[in-house]
C-alpha cells in the first residue's frame, strides 16, 4: 500500500515535472527566445534629444511626427528618473529635430509616463487632438490634448475607466472616441505569468465614446500595437506573443468583425500605417527573452517589418530594417513618411533613416 502510494506520488512529481518542462519550452517558443536576426541596415542616423527611447511614434499627413518618451513599464529597462516627455519632429524640415512639447492646462507632468499614442485631424476644422496612454503608478488613463503651433499641447481631457485597465495602445476614430488594447489580464506578475504560459487568450480590444464603453474583441493573448487603415474601414492589432497582426473590418455602430491574422515570425509591437500605399509598419521585438532578460553584452535587437497588400489573398511580409541591438535596442515602431522613416524602441534611441 505505502509502495504504491510512493509509485503513485513519484509518478504525480513526475508529470508535473514533465508540464513545467513543457510550458517553459513554449514559453522560450512564444519568446522566441533562440533567435538571432541578420543585421540589416538603412542609412540612418540617432534623433536628437531621445536617449530613453520613444516607444510610440505617428505622423501626420502634413509629416509633423509626434513621439512618446521615457516610458517606465514593470519589466522592462528604463534608465531615466525623470517623468516621460512627448516631442514634435517635422519631416519636411532638410535636419528634423525633435522639440520638446510644452504641456498645458491641469495634467500632472510629475507622473506623466507616456506610453502608446494616435493623432486625429478634425476635418471641420483642421485641429489636431494627440491621445495618449499614460501610466500615472502604473495605472492606466488615456490623455487627451489639442495641438497648438509650434510645440505646445493643451490637455483637454483625462479618462478612466474599468474597461481600460492595462491600456497598450489606442488609435482615435474622433475627437473623443478610440480604440484601445489592453496588454494583460491580471495586474499581478505571477497570475499573469500564468495565463501566458497556459496560453489562454483572456484579452480584448475596446471602444470607448463619451456615450459608451465596451469591449468590441477578445480572446487575444496580448494585443499590444493598434491601427486603422487610410479608408477607415479596417482596424490593425498586434497580438505580439502570437506573432500576428490580426485584421478586423469596421461596421456600423463600431462593432468589429474578425477578418484575418497575417503570420510575421516576430513579437510585433506597434502599428504605423503608410497614408498614401496603406503598407503595414511594424517595430517588433526579435528575440523578447533578451529584452526580458536585459543584459548589455547580449542586448535586445531591433526589427522593421513591412506588410504589403494587407487585404489580399497573399500579403507580402518583407524584412525593411534589422540590428542586433548594438546600434539601436528593442525597437517599438517604425513611422514611414514619404521615403523616410522614424524607428523609436522601448528605452534606449530613436532612428531617423533614409528608404531605398
Ligand atoms: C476579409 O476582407 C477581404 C477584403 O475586404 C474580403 O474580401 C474577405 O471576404 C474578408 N474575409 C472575411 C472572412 O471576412
Ligand atoms: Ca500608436
Ligand atoms: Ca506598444
Amino acid at each position: 500500500m505505502a509502495a504504491t502510494k510512493k509509485v503513485l506520488l513519484a509518478v504525480a512529481v513526475a508529470a508535473f515535472a514533465a508540464f513545467i518542462g513543457y510550458k517553459f519550452l513554449k514559453l522560450k517558443e512564444i519568446l522566441l527566445a533562440s533567435r538571432e536576426v541578420p543585421v540589416k541596415h538603412l542609412s540612418c542616423h540617432y534623433l536628437q534629444n531621445i536617449e530613453y527611447g520613444a516607444e510610440d511614434i505617428t505622423v501626420l499627413k502634413d509629416g509633423l511626427a509626434f513621439l512618446s518618451t521615457g516610458l517606465k513599464f514593470p519589466g522592462l529597462p528604463s534608465f531615466s528618473d525623470e517623468p516621460g516627455k512627448m516631442y514634435v519632429l517635422d519631416l519636411l524640415h532638410p535636419k528634423p529635430t525633435p522639440v520638446e512639447l510644452q504641456i498645458k492646462g491641469g495634467l500632472d507632468l510629475s507622473s506623466f509616463n507616456p506610453h502608446g499614442i494616435s493623432a486625429y485631424t478634425d476635418e471641420a476644422d483642421d485641429s489636431v487632438y494627440l491621445f495618449v496612454v499614460n501610466h500615472p503608478q502604473h495605472s492606466s488613463q488615456v490623455e487627451i490634448f489639442r495641438y497648438v503651433e509650434k510645440d505646445t499641447l493643451i490637455h483637454l481631457k483625462t479618462i478612466k475607466h474599468p474597461l481600460l485597465y492595462s491600456v497598450n495602445d489606442i488609435v482615435a476614430v474622433g475627437v473623443e472616441s478610440f480604440y484601445a488594447t489592453n496588454d494583460r489580464y491580471f495586474h499581478n506578475d505571477a497570475l499573469q505569468f500564468l495565463v501566458v504560459i497556459m496560453d489562454l487568450a483572456l484579452c480584448d480590444v475596446v471602444f470607448y465614446s463619451p456615450h459608451e464603453v465596451r469591449v468590441v474583441a477578445s480572446g487575444m493573448r496580448a494585443p499590444n500595437g493598434i491601427n486603422i487603415s487610410p479608408d477607415k474601414r479596417y482596424i490593425y492589432v498586434s497580438d505580439i506573443i502570437d506573432h500576428e497582426i490580426d485584421v478586423y473590418e469596421r461596421q456600423e455602430g463600431e462593432r468589429l468583425v474578425y477578418n484575418k491574422s497575417v503570420a510575421v515570425g516576430s513579437l510585433c509591437d506597434n502599428i504605423e500605417v503608410d497614408h498614401k500605399t496603406g503598407d503595414v509598419w511594424l517595430g517588433c521585438h526579435p528575440n523578447a527573452m533578451k529584452l526580458t532578460n536585459y543584459d548589455p553584452e547580449d542586448p535586445p535587437g531591433s526589427e522593421v517589418l513591412r506588410i504589403k497588400n494587407i487585404h489580399s489573398q497573399q500579403p507580402a511580409v518583407t524584412l525593411e530594417y534589422a540590428d542586433n541591438g548594438r546600434v539601436l535596442m528593442a525597437s517599438t515602431v517604425a513611422a514611414p513618411y514619404e521615403g523616410k522613416l522614424l524607428i523609436g524602441s522601448v528605452f534606449h534611441k530613436a532612428l531617423y533613416c533614409l528608404l531605398k
